[in-house]
């Protein structure tokens, strides 16, 4: 007889078609035009952003992943025991599987927008770790932070690693920290910071040679054709990565190469010659600034580690 496998459970809130059609056309419309970051990741954009965790530009990744594999002990002397584990923008779950031995969860909640992407990999950690309860949810939490009741009382053991708060800015931050502490129920948080450094190292993290930042950019056209019925030609917009020294951030835009109209059912866009479209920013934080951030959302015990470089650090905190 075949063995029976324990899978995974999962959850996958239901996205109103009409939301995210008025959501985008918004942004569209608005000036300068804007495309929320998180139209970056349908099953294409999770791989081509995973491919960027492995160019030799892109430092986040590796130096997140030296403070992980140096610090476990750390992180479970400041957060105490993690019963619970909730992998806040999940992606590919290689990260909070490398924190298994040293927190050793009971249950991994792994949470993502991109739940297609998301759901295969899940079969492969529940595989990989039988005994493991394993929950996967489907959802965008940046606006809405609420985990389906299988996940159980807390405390919980909130992971938010890659720098992903950066794609905030400090404001929607503080409030996004807010929420992540309700939703920790008097457990705590580990999370993944990227530090200000020299700006041509910043801009060459998000402008690197071979161009798969550039195809990741411009994959969100594709994905919002998909999506909202626009017509996009992926041919007539450049990828912009520029760092912004006063905002402390870099920005990530897409540029008309010529005078364009873009339409979509029930809207269109005139666009002139190098008018752009603003996709994404990425707040880079001294340790003092992220620090202050954490206190002013309430959060305590605050610790931080970083890599022998100093690019990056990771935080603990408690509720
Ligand atoms: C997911 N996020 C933290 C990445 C970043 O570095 O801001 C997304 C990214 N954009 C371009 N490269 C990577």
């Amino acid at each position: 007889a075949r063995a029976a496998f324990r899978q995974p459970q999962f959850f996958q809130a239901p996205r109103a078609v009409e939301s995210v059609r008025e959501e985008v056309q918004a942004g569209l419309l608005a000036r300068p035009a804007q495309i929320p970051p998180k139209f970056f990741y349908d099953t294409l954009g999770s791989r081509l952003f995973d491919a960027i965790t492995a160019l030799d530009e892109y430092y986040p990744t590796r130096s997140e992943a030296q403070i992980l594999a140096a610090h476990g002990a750390d992180f479970a002397r400041v957060i105490g025991p993690a019963p619970t584990l909730v992998d806040l923008g999940a992606g590919s779950c290689e990260k909070a599987v490398s924190l298994f031995p040293a927190l050793q969860p009971r249950r991994y909640v792994a949470v993502d927008i991109s739940a297609d992407y998301l759901r295969d990999i899940l079969q492969t950690v529940q595989r990989a770790h039988p005994a493991l309860e394993v929950i996967g949810v489907g959802t965008d939490f940046a606006s809405r932070l609420e985990l389906p009741e299988a996940v159980g009382p807390g405390p919980r053991a909130m992971f938010y690693p890659g720098s992903s708060i950066g794609n905030f800015t400090p404001e929607q931050a503080l409030g996004f920290l807010q929420r992540v502490r309700e939703a920790a129920q008097g457990g705590s948080l580990l999370i993944g910071v990227d530090r200000v450094k020299d700006e041509g190292e910043l801009v060459r993290a998000y402008d690197d040679a071979l161009g798969v930042t550039a195809a990741f950019n411009l994959n969100v056209l594709r994905h919002l054709n998909r999506r909202i019925g626009s017509d996009f030609v992926l041919a007539d917009w450049r990828h912009v990565a520029r760092f912004d020294a006063g905002l402390s951030r870099i920005e990530m835009h897409l540029e008309a190469r010529r005078a364009l109209t873009v339409r979509w059912p029930g809207g269109e866009r005139a666009f002139v010659a190098g008018e752009r479209i603003h996709t994404e920013n990425s707040c880079k934080y001294t340790p003092e600034a992220f620090e202050a951030l954490l206190r002013a959302a309430g959060w305590q015990a605050i610790e931080h580690w970083s890599d022998p470089q100093a690019r990056f650090s990771v935080f603990a905190a408690r509720a």
